[in-house]
């Protein structure tokens, strides 16, 4: 069966592209088009190149014509002007001809040599660096790295192994940001803080403690990683009903973030330093003021002049990805993915090859 698509997004843009997928591709093609060259459309299209003319009945479109692959089946290109009445009109044309209409998404996985499961959240990447990595998968890099570990022999597989799972934590936050919670004591600076990390004023600032009754969270990337911070309203025992419910969502923010800033205030002599767990980042803004002690432990910053803010934005960096894959390493894109290579590491070290082998051909398409 031949299928058209249009793989532009609906709408009208200057430019569509409608590829017509199969065993008769080239030939309903070259059934429509007219070459603006007196040079005719071979009978047999050579891959790699592009004809300019014309396609339809009348006058037709002004459109190139381009021959991606060949393989596995014939993949021809239909660049167009992107009105939408000129696109459905070439679409129904091929449709009466005998092909079938299918969305870009059922085309994609006849590439060869690609992972198809990689496609959907490369559509939903929101940064370029965690779109390069899902790019890498899309192209087979990490099934790649599967198929040659399931065929290896049991050391080559766990070394294998112990170098995906470094990158479980990445392959888990390629689409879903990591959550990073500012926690600590109302007027201490968390949201001053948020605002300064993200660049630009986006949650409720005010010398008022308890103004941040909710949790407010603001979506930024930190070294291309997606990260989104939550603001808190402060963690202490309120009378306030409304700020008390606040409060209790901040606790609950805290117990299911993957980091936890815990910010004190640097010039108030009742601040306690922060609980040491290893998921927390111990903070103490207000360091530009006179009475700030230099005796706190934590890293020093402020909000206000932005003192230390890029060292606790690297710190941040530092604890959510503490190695980053290099370009064209295999990572496992997905959370599933992630969390089948975590097993598969953890069967393999406590010796139950066999079962990591199994566990490992589930990340297999
Ligand atoms: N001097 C100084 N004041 C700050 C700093 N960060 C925040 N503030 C001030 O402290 C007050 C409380 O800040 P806010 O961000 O609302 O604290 P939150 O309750 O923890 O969210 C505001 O008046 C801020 O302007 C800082 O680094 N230095
Ligand atoms: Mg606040």
């Amino acid at each position: 069966v031949t299928r058209v698509a249009v793989l532009t997004p609906a709408g009208t843009g200057a430019i569509a592209t409608i590829a017509v997928v199969g065993p008769g591709a080239w030939d309903v093609v070259r059934k429509f088009f007219r070459p603006a060259s007196d040079e005719p459309l071979p009978d047999v299209p050579n891959p790699h190149r592009t004809w300019l003319g014309k396609l339809g009945e009348g006058a037709g479109d002004e459109v190139v014509v381009a021959v991606p692959r060949l393989e596995p089946e014939p993949w021809v290109e239909v660049h167009c002007h992107g009105g939408r009445q000129v696109v459905r009109w070439l679409v129904l044309q091929f449709v009466r001809a005998g092909c079938m209409e299918a969305s870009w998404t059922e085309l994609v996985p006849l590439t060869k040599g690609t992972d198809s499961r990689a496609l959907e959240p490369l559509t939903r990447a929101t940064t370029t660096r965690t779109a390069s990595i899902l790019l890498d998968q899309f192209h087979s890099i990490f099934s790649r790295r599967v198929a040659e570990l399931l065929n290896a022999t049991d050391p080559d597989l766990e070394s294998g192994l112990a170098e995906l799972v470094q990158y479980a934590g990445v392959g888990r936050h390629l689409v879903e940001p990591w959550r990073v919670v500012l926690a600590g004591p109302p007027n201490v600076g968390k949201s001053s803080l948020v605002n300064a990390l993200a660049g630009y004023q986006r949650s409720i600032v005010t010398p008022v403690p308890g103004t941040t009754r909710d949790v407010v969270s603001v979506s930024i990337a930190l070294d291309g990683w997606p990260v989104e911070l939550l603001d808190t309203a402060g963690l202490r025992s309120s009378a306030d009903d409304l700020e008390a419910a606040g409060i209790g969502r901040a606790e609950r923010a805290a117990e299911e973030a993957d980091l936890v800033l815990h910010v004190i205030d640097g010039a108030d002599p009742a601040s306690t330093p922060a609980p040491g767990a290893t998921s927390t980042i111990a903070v103490v803004n207000k360091s530009d003021l006179a009475e700030a002690r230099p005796d706190q432990p934590g890293l020093r910053v402020s909000a206000l002049s932005g003192a230390g803010v890029p060292e606790l934005a690297a710190a941040i960096v530092e604890r959510l990805v503490p190695s980053a894959p290099l370009a064209g390493a295999a990572v496992p894109f997905t959370p599933h993915l992630a969390g089948l290579i975590v097993e598969a590491h953890l069967l393999v070290r406590i010796g139950t090859i066999p079962a990591a082998r199994e566990t490992l051909s589930r990340c297999l398409a």
